[in-house]
């Protein structure tokens, strides 16, 4: 395959070669998951090793339970190509667009050079390490690659997952000897920017270095030639040079100015294309084409973003590049369906959080007309040492320099909230440590200026948590926006508080520019609820939280722009929530399902006509009879109506968020729900198929004799487990009927990973001080089952308590830490027999501590 394709591409028709060549060497790598002594030698016996392709991660499978679960050493790769002497005269490159995170590259045995940083892409010369005969030779690329915690490197502390591997597309890449300079920060070589436009003109200017590694004087000519989308020429620039062997020549030149260019917008994502020539004695001998888009931007602190000329809201959303079963080893479809995601929810901004991703990404960005901040990862805090600002300034570099030409990025980003933590990875009290916060000052100082002198055509930011710390030390002063991630109504307070506290920072920095860089709550749509609260993960208070924020902004005119945190769910290493290891703040699954929030944002931001009935995951839901359901649509039409089982529900209008809620009546089983409405373009409509189930009140009802019920206890969600068994949420004892007696409702610290079980969720909210649970169910025989989990990290014989059914001890000296451990679920289930007409009465004692339970479920037995 190799050989055919180089035969096909290396020689043109005519017999000339091509001016530069690129191809991707991703298949056929060999894997071996650990260290080994002298594995760069081509002599080293690899026939055991794994067959794997790139873009491929060596974590992609883990829990990130703890550190034993996440792998996080020294992994090999090694790779044979076939070289043969068509190459010789030439400059041979190999090119990672990413490997996380320090990778040592050697070529047929030798050193080619050491990269670190697992988000930027690099470059090493390998012309003096490869083997080229007369026939095809082999070659052999070998990579150590190590992704354990490097306190030099950022990140150091992340809340995401750190995949070792080499994830993104490798490539080789042969040129002539005088080239576009190739080890220039793995750039391109040709940077490109458009210092002055408007509508009726535009230039073009192009830096850039050419390279000379031959032994003699070359004389050349450079030509820069500006394509419109349609591939006709618009304008030109070139210029006779000479440069001496071993030398290098910095150039820059300015094309012919345009008239009248198209615009690049995200409604209108105009591409222009630059192709950079060098030309000897009338021959290409190296080509480069970069993307080019004309359009000219700046942010005000009163007035916001404004995009030619004009001003636009930037409504945003950010993405972390992982995925269920892939890790962070996306194909380039994968990143085009996320990409086409974003874009249809109606979003014309993305901060690419916390690190620079796939070259594709940018590509699509500017394809797609999506606005872009990237930034590098350095999150949470920093290492105040002279190498890890060294390596943190490179990564600047790489990053820039890289994705310059993109017409997408308008802002870079430095660093994001870093004065959360100290430098030994607690919370940080920041009064107490002044020392390191000046330090972390002067730091953001230098970075920031590495910002704004590579580039000084786009926007520097740094994101901030909220607080008055970044105002008071200075730091927020110190990029061209200040960008607070705010996260009231989630991890605490209420979400109305998102305008105050923002008009407040407005009042207090008046030319400070703003701008929300993340906001966000979760949901996972096995929990569900009509009566939503901060905290309960469900999808229904996640959608109100978001109606609340987008209702705010709307009133905010000074704010530039605002960003979803996050766009996708992603994996988030020790922390528990109802999904362990995941933060599940985003608009899409993990696997990339949309949301119901995903739909909600749509109809307020893409003009497209649509329907949408929300809760849509909640497809078996449970009720008590003769209640009324709630069922809420999303809608940018004028006006949609409800139909339930054939029945009519009237016509609303939607309201200020897009959203119009009926209550209804569902019947047990099955149950048709349509909403429709008309567009411009014809009848839009939604449809659902709803499975309900009916419980009533009274448990001796002989009508609707009992048969089970299951209660996620503690919670106000209705829990769907594996086997589409519904958990009730829970409620307070009343007689005739069930609930709990004495207690409060209570949640697991965020922090707490379970163990032991497939039902997370149920496990997440518990009961705390419970006293008893009384099933009021008619005589007979029953399966009763208890859930226990240790709430907190409460140490052994600390809580000590007893269990006792209807006056039988059926558990005594229930010690959970003691017995069970930490956060490791528990269940436990007993045959009872009811008489007397008592009902079953569960009497939790405390002997030490407080008695807790997490989920109760009563069954009919034989
Ligand atoms: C933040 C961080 C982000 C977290 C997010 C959260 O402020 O910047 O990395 O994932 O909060 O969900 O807590």
């Amino acid at each position: 395959m190799y050989l055919f394709l180089l035969s096909n591409v290396y020689t043109s028709a005519s017999g000339q070669q091509q001016p530069r060549l690129q191809w991707s060497i991703n298949d056929s790598w060999k894997y071996l998951s650990q260290g080994a002594d002298f594995a760069q030698r081509p002599k080293a016996d690899d026939s055991k090793w794994q067959s794997v392709n790139i873009p491929h991660t060596w974590n992609a499978k883990d829990p990130f339970d703890d550190d034993e679960t996440s792998r996080r050493d020294i992994s090999w790769y090694r790779k044979k190509v076939m070289l043969d002497k068509r190459f010789q005269g030439k400059k041979i490159y190999l090119n990672f667009e990413g490997a996380y995170q320090v990778a040592d590259v050697y070529v047929n045995g030798v050193f080619a050079g050491q990269h670190k940083g697992g988000y930027t892409a690099f470059t090493f010369d390998i012309t003096h390490l490869v083997k080229l005969g007369d026939t095809p030779t082999e070659n052999l690329i070998a990579v150590q690659l190590n992704n354990a915690q490097d306190n030099f490197i950022p990140p150091l502390s992340i809340g995401y997952a750190s995949y070792g591997g080499i994830y993104r597309d490798a490539w080789l890449i042969s040129t002539n000897k005088l080239h576009f300079k190739m080890l220039d920060h793995g750039s391109p070589g040709v940077f490109i920017s458009t210092p002055k436009v408007d509508s009726s003109r535009a230039s073009v200017n192009i830096k850039g270095i050419v390279s000379n590694d031959d032994s003699i004087e070359r004389k050349f000519e450079m030509l820069h030639v500006v394509y419109d989308a349609r591939q006709k020429e618009v304008a030109r620039v070139s210029k006779n040079y000479t440069v001496a062997p071993g030398k290098e020549l910095v150039f820059a030149l300015d094309a012919s100015a345009l008239k009248n260019p198209e615009l690049w917008s995200p409604d209108k994502p105009y591409l222009y294309t630059v192709k950079s020539r060098l030309i000897e004695s009338g021959q290409v001998i190296d080509e480069l084409s970069n993307p080019l888009g004309f359009r000219w931007f700046s942010f005000d602190a009163n007035k916001g973003f404004s995009l030619n000329g004009k001003k636009l809201v930037l409504k945003g959303t950010n993405r972390h590049q992982d995925m269920k079963d892939h890790g962070d080893a996306l194909s380039a479809e994968d990143h085009y369906r996320d990409l086409k995601l974003i874009k249809d929810m109606g979003c014309n901004f993305l901060r690419l959080a916390h690190y620079p991703q796939a070259p594709e990404v940018l590509k699509l960005a500017d394809k797609l007309g999506i606005l872009i901040w990237e930034e590098i990862p350095l999150v949470n805090y920093m290492n105040p040492v002279p190498e890890f600002l060294k390596n943190s300034k490179t990564m600047i570099k790489e990053m820039i320099r890289q994705n310059y030409n993109h017409p997408s990025v308008i802002i870079w980003g430095s660093m994001n909230e870093v004065l959360l933590w100290s430098e030994k990875a607690e919370r940080i009290q920041v009064q107490e440590n002044a020392a390191y916060v000046n330090k972390v000052k002067m730091y953001a100082v230098k970075l920031d200026s590495t910002v704004r002198a590579e580039d000084p055509y786009r926007y520097s930011t740094m994101a901030m948590h909220m607080g008055d710390d970044y105002d008071k030390y200075g730091l927020s002063d110190i990029p061209q926006l200040a960008s607070y991630n705010i996260y009231n109504g989630w991890y605490s307070g209420k979400s109305e508080e998102f305008k105050p506290t923002i008009d407040n920072k407005h009042r207090q920095n008046p030319r400070q520019v703003l701008f929300i860089s993340e906001y966000g709550a979760e949901a996972d749509n096995r929990v569900n609820t009509e009566k939503p609260q901060r905290f309960d993960f469900t999808g229904q208070y996640q959608r109100l939280y978001h109606e609340s924020y987008l209702s705010q902004m709307k009133q905010m005119p000074y704010l530039a722009g605002t960003a979803i945190w996050n766009q996708f769910d992603f994996s988030q290493p020790n922390v528990g929530g109802v999904s362990n290891n995941m933060n599940q703040k985003g608009m899409v699954t993990w696997d990339r399902k949309p949301k119901d929030s995903y739909y909600l944002y749509k109809a307020n931001w893409n003009a497209e006509p649509m329907v949408y009935i929300a809760s849509r995951d909640w497809t078996h839901r449970a009720g008590l009879s003769g209640s009324t359901a709630t069922i809420e649509v999303y809608s940018n039409l004028d006006e949609v109506s409800l139909m339930v089982n054939g029945v009519s529900y009237g016509a609303k209008q939607p309201d200020h968020v897009k959203k119009m809620i009926w209550k209804v009546k569902l019947n047990e089983g099955v149950n048709d729900i349509d909403a429709r409405g008309k567009s411009a373009k014809g009848l839009v409509n939604d449809h659902l198929n709803l499975n309900y189930d009916v419980y009533t009140e009274n448990l001796k009802n002989t009508a609707l004799p009992f048969s089970q019920l299951a209660v996620n206890v503690g919670s106000n969600a209705q829990y769907l487990d594996n086997s589409d068994h519904i958990w009730l949420e829970d409620r307070p004892y009343k007689t005739g009927s069930f609930g709990y007696i004495g207690g409060s409702p209570a949640m697991l610290n965020i922090k707490t990973v379970k163990k032991n079980t497939n039902d997370s969720p149920l496990f997440y909210t518990y009961q705390d001080d419970i006293k008893g649970y009384r099933f009021d169910v008619p005589d007979g025989r029953y399966e009763l089952e208890m859930c226990f989990i240790e709430s907190d990290k409460i140490p052994a014989n600390e809580r000590i308590f007893e269990v006792s059914v209807n006056g039988d001890k059926l558990i005594e000296n229930l010690d959970l830490t003691a017995q069970y451990g930490f956060g490791v679920a528990v269940r436990k289930k007993y045959r009872i027999s009811v008489s007397n007409g008592t009902g079953l009465q569960v009497i939790f004692k405390a002997i030490k501590g407080k008695a807790v339970l997490s989920g109760i479920k009563l069954k009919a037995a034989l």
